[in-house]
């Protein structure tokens, strides 16, 4: 299996409910070397373009006021199969079906505010990192 990247944040209730240090170390324990990470705000214009996809969505406008409420943590992560075994390690996208030991089952307690986002594809993980990461702060 060839090494490849994909791209996290550790969204603003993670953050405010202070569990960067436990995400973290659950990542570093599953074998992901960080490549890039910064502790950043996003703006409404950038919470509106990163999850355009789901623009018609009921849950749209919801999900860009939470995901600019606070800081968050991005981050680049490297590993063997890195997009599918992130997502793996968070679980599903509501903590309530998430299995546990999953990153979401420990820490979140909503679908809408579920602490972490991980890229669905090797195409998004590249495009959300271009996003947040310019290349001199990949590593
Ligand atoms: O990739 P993932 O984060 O697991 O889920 P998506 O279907 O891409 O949705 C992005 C984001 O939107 C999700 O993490 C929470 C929010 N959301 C929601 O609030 N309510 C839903 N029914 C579906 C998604
Ligand atoms: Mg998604």
């Amino acid at each position: 299996m060839a090494k490849n990247r994909t791209f996290t944040m550790l969204k603003p209730d993670a953050v405010e409910k202070g569990h960067i240090g436990a995400i973290l170390e659950k990542i570093s324990a599953s074998g992901f070397r960080i490549v890039a990470m910064k502790l950043t705000q996003m703006t409404t214009k950038d919470a509106q373009n990163f999850y355009a996809v789901h623009s018609e969505r009921p849950f749209f406008a919801d999900l860009v006021e939470y995901m600019t409420r606070g800081p968050i943590v991005a981050a680049i992560l490297e590993k063997d199969n890195a997009v599918e075994d992130f997502r793996t390690l968070i679980g599903a996208t509501n903590p309530a079906d998430a299995a546990e030991g999953t990153i979401r089952k420990m820490f979140a307690d909503s679908i809408s505010e579920n602490a972490v986002h991980g890229s669905d594809s090797d195409e998004n993980a590249f495009i959300e990192s271009a996003f947040h990461f310019s290349g001199r702060e990949m590593f």
